[in-house]
């Protein structure tokens, strides 16, 4: 059992991924066959059954490539999600070291954390092996991603970033430019940008990697040259430019 992310991370190399955010198991294999590294599945803001996110990640299996969840709040999400046979959570809001902390207690078995063992699930291939190579090998390839999105989560990223078993950062651009009142200009605002430049230097200065959302092919490339480790493509977004594109050929061809 390996994770491929978590090892380009350790050899610095950047991942590409691809966030989605509805329930879509064809469309995590296309991007798996398009050559991105990870799919983010977004139980943050999509609406999943626990179900439905196995099937996620069944696909994501079947084409190769990581299967990661962006959990809801809610602390059993985690255990879910890993046993279900995510190979990395990505926990929003998490704003203090102590909520780092948790994080990883959560995702963790024991003597590390405190993670409910069981050798019957499908993380741990319903105990075909006695389930204990999962438990020999998960700790050690479960990515932990921190979502830093507010402000207090910027005043204690040097804290947050250093827990033990924190693999990854990931920033929030849309959450964090309006929770600093950068509501209208959003992430493009100036004063935005040189909050994100600091945490860019934090990170590099304390050797953690960084992750980041892009929207478009420039995106990538942006994120990719100002050394974002983790790039998440918003498949939301490319879907709707692509689609409003295709419409427009309508409106100019009139
Ligand atoms: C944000 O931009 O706030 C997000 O949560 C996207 O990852």
């Amino acid at each position: 059992m390996t994770n491929a992310v978590k090892e380009k991370l350790k050899k610095g190399e950047p991942a590409l991924g691809a966030l989605v955010g509805m329930y879509a198991p064809d469309l995590v294999e296309m991007i798996g066959y398009a050559g991105f590294d990870f799919v983010l599945i977004d139980n943050e803001h999509g609406a999943f059954s626990q179900r439905e996110i196995e099937q996620m990640i069944r696909a994501a299996e079947l084409a190769a490539i990581v299967p990661i969840v962006r959990v809801s709040y809610d602390p059993s999400d985690i255990q879910k999600a890993l046993d279900l046979g995510a190979k990395g959570i990505q926990v929003p809001m998490v704003n203090t070291r102590e909520e780092a902390e948790k994080v990883v207690k959560r995702a963790k078995f024991p003597p590390i954390g405190q993670r409910g063992a069981a050798f019957i699930t499908r993380s741990a291939r319903f105990g075909i092996d006695g389930g204990k190579l999962y438990l020999d090998a998960a700790d050690e390839q479960t990515l932990i991603i921190v979502h830093i999105e507010t402000p207090e989560a910027v005043a204690n990223f040097a804290e947050i970033v250093t827990v033990p078993g924190v693999d990854a950062a990931f920033i929030g651009p849309t959450d964090l430019s309006i929770s600093l009142g950068y509501k209208e200009a959003g992430a493009s605002h100036p004063e935005f940008q040189q909050v994100m430049q600091r945490l860019y230097e934090t990170a590099r200065e304390l050797n953690v990697p960084l992750g980041n959302i892009a929207t478009s092919a420039a995106g990538v490339r942006d994120e990719l040259g100002r050394g974002t480790s983790l790039v998440a493509v918003v498949t939301t977004s490319v879907i709707m430019a692509s689609l409003s594109q295709v419409a427009g050929a309508r409106d100019a061809s009139k």
